[in-house]
């Protein structure tokens, strides 16, 4: 179960402990046991990112997941992909308490790790019930909700979380560092962004997972930018289509997508995206913390998975 679902994805959150925490070191080198530390809390990240995935999958009703079937759809496995959702979830802490408990920050992690996990339960709670089969309404679609769903579901622990780790080893104080978090939930906003582009326009292939945001009928940034570009034809043809499983009405959507131009739409905001996060991290005032910053940013850049 631990090698189907914490291996085989990006690594891109654990990392971020990793190289964050050199940078905030500056040029030093770290010594092993601060490498072994680091190393713990990024993969910390990336049991929390597994036991959300493997709930999620659920949730999303979900093909593939890193160029596999979805944990759930083992044959062997169906809804026992629950209660190891919950054992992924209760490892970190054992991680946690196993290398940190003697730290003077360990109250600080587990209490990081605990608002961040509920921060994005939340996200995940806005995130299904706007999508609640009863009631179907795209005329509540608008990219303030859209916004208030990926800040908390994913931007929190897929951004702010590795890097307050990294400050929390640096011994900084978390709550002297509200700027950072600020610059890092807008950059969760831009991953989740391209995520929603990727999940329509991306090869699976590549991928790695069948996007379902159409079936779902997901507030996806795609669906917004659609929603503001349509005439009342296409506004028809959108609320006829849009949410439902059959091929039939997720190629009348996909299509639609392709007539309003929004991978071009896409194209422009990410570069605008870019632009202004690379503004208010150059404003920051220490180099290390650009340095932090500025890395995370290019690793998901026009990405394609
Ligand atoms: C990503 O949404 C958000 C999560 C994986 C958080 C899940 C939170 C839980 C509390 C279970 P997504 O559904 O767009 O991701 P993907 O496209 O990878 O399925
Ligand atoms: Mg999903
Ligand atoms: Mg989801
Ligand atoms: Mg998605």
């Amino acid at each position: 179960m631990l090698d189907y679902n914490v291996r085989g994805g990006k690594l891109n959150r654990g990392l971020s402990v990793v190289d964050s925490y050199k940078l905030l070191k500056q040029g030093q080198d770290l010594t092993e046991k601060e490498t072994f530390l680091s190393c713990a809390l990024g993969w910390c990240i990336e049991w929390l990112q597994a036991y959300f995935l493997v709930l999620d999958d659920i949730m999303d009703n979900s093909v593939t997941r890193r160029g596999q079937p979805c944990w759930f759809r083992k044959p062997k496995v169906g809804m026992i992909a629950i209660n190891d959702g919950i054992l992924l979830r209760n490892h970190i802490h054992r991680i946690l308490k196993k290398h940190f408990r003697e730290m003077p920050y360990y109250v600080d992690l587990v209490d990081l790790f605990n608002e961040v996990e509920f921060q994005t339960a939340c996200g995940q709670m806005i995130d299904l019930i706007t999508t609640f089969d009863g009631e179907k309404d795209l005329s509540k679609y608008s990219l303030q909700i859209h916004r208030r769903i990926v800040e908390y579901k994913t931007a929190y622990y897929s951004f702010y979380l590795p890097v307050a780790c990294a400050l929390l080893m640096a011994g900084e104080n978390l709550e002297n560092h509200t700027d950072v978090k600020t610059v890092l939930v807008d950059m969760g906003i831009y991953f989740q962004v391209q995520d929603d582009y990727l999940d329509c326009f991306a090869d699976p292939e590549t991928l790695g997972k069948i996007g379902t945001d159409i079936e779902d009928f997901k507030c996806s940034w795609l669906v917004v930018k659609a929603l503001e570009r349509c005439s009342e034809e296409q506004t028809k043809i959108l609320y006829e289509n849009y949410g439902k499983a059959e091929p039939s009405n997720v190629a009348k959507v996909k299509a639609l997508y392709k007539e309003l131009d929004l991978e071009g739409a896409f194209m422009e905001y990410e570069k605008e995206s870019y632009e202004k996060l690379t503004k208010l991290i150059e404003a920051h005032q220490s180099k290390a913390i650009q340095a932090v910053l500025k890395s995370f940013l290019a690793k998901i850049y026009k990405r394609q998975k």
